[in-house]
């Protein structure tokens, strides 16, 4: 991806969300935890990786989805519980899986996508399939014990597995100051033997660069691989919080680093952007996202006798 195409996806990542969150406060709406703030990593990691590469994902999942290519008004349908959702509408927001891009997993279950990890890349291993697995994972689940097994496993069986921490500083209401003593997750990575790096996540080149030299050393070696994106979450924790914990101050210099405010200032510097095309922009996104919310809100719910499909009983 080229870094205006990069601005480009942060940018639907961003209408998306905002627009999910303007319906959220119209009325009743269905709950989500917005990816507000993070676009830089997702983007910079997706766009380091091929279509055969394996993503699983956590709660906060819409800028990984939109970042891969996921339709918006197909994302938006199955938040909506409507039949043209990826899943049916049987998922919600919280455990959308896109086979046809290789999204594997939402998992609403902190860690659950550690967990996970290793089995799919062992099953692509064994399979003889080509591509890496990658698991994106926030720190709080980076305190729970099965990151730690996972990290374990997928060394002791050599996995390519990409791991990534988004590290955005709150778990749930919980600052990530009161349950860790070490500032970075990588910090702990290391003490299984992969290659570990922290970087700035705010920065969408940064984070391709150090994804694409993670994939790279992946690819090479077969092995793991722990990559630590430093961001910030600009919303609470999910759409019903009031954010009363959250102060203006401890805000104020995570959204003066707002990633896509940097990208727009970079590419503007540069030259490879003006404020024309940079205006093109913000309407071509933000008329497909009308476009999915017209599309979401006019497709059917699933069929009663679509209950028990698809679904393990
Ligand atoms: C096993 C489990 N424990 C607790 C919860 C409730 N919960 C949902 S999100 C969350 C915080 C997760 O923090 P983090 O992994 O840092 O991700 P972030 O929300 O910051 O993106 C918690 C505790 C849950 N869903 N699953």
């Amino acid at each position: 991806m080229t870094p205006l195409e990069m601005l480009r996806q942060m940018l639907r990542a961003r209408a998306y969300e905002a627009r999910v969150a303007a319906l959220q406060a119209q009325g009743p709406f269905p709950m989500t935890c917005s990816s507000q703030g993070q676009e830089a990593s997702a983007v910079g990691v997706v766009a380091a990786l091929r279509p055969e590469d394996r993503i699983l994902t956590n709660h906060r999942s819409a800028a990984h989805l939109i970042a891969r290519g996921a339709d918006p008004a197909r994302i938006l349908a199955e938040v909506m519980g409507k039949a043209t959702g990826y899943c049916q509408g049987k998922s919600g927001s919280l455990h959308i899986s896109v086979a046809e891009l290789g999204v594997v997993l939402t998992s609403t279950i902190v860690g659950g996508e550690l967990s996970m990890a290793p089995g799919v890349a062992l099953a692509r291993k064994m399979g003889h399939e080509p591509g890496i697995t990658v698991c994106f994972f926030g720190d709080g689940a980076a305190c729970e014990g099965i990151f730690h097994e996972s990290l374990n496993l997928a060394t002791v069986w050599q996995l390519p597995i990409l791991y990534v921490c988004e590290n955005n500083q709150w778990q749930a209401f919980v600052r990530r100051q009161e349950t860790m003593l070490t500032e970075h997750v990588s910090a702990w990575g290391a003490g299984y033997g992969l290659p570990c790096q922290t970087v700035d996540g705010n920065d969408v080149q940064t984070v391709r660069d150090a994804a694409r030299h993670a994939v790279d050393t992946i690819r090479a070696s077969g092995k793991p691989y722990l990559l630590e994106t430093l961001t910030y979450r600009q919303r609470g924790h999910y759409s019903g919080d009031t954010e009363a914990h959250i102060t203006a101050q401890e805000r104020a210099p995570w959204l003066a680093r707002d990633p896509i405010q940097r990208q727009i200032s970079r590419l503007l510097g540069e030259g490879t952007l003006t404020e024309q095309v940079l205006s093109e922009l913000q309407d071509a996104v933000h008329a497909e996202i009308d476009a999915a919310v017209r599309q979401a809100h006019s497709a059917p719910y699933p069929a009663p006798d679509a209950l028990c499909t698809d679904v393990y009983a």
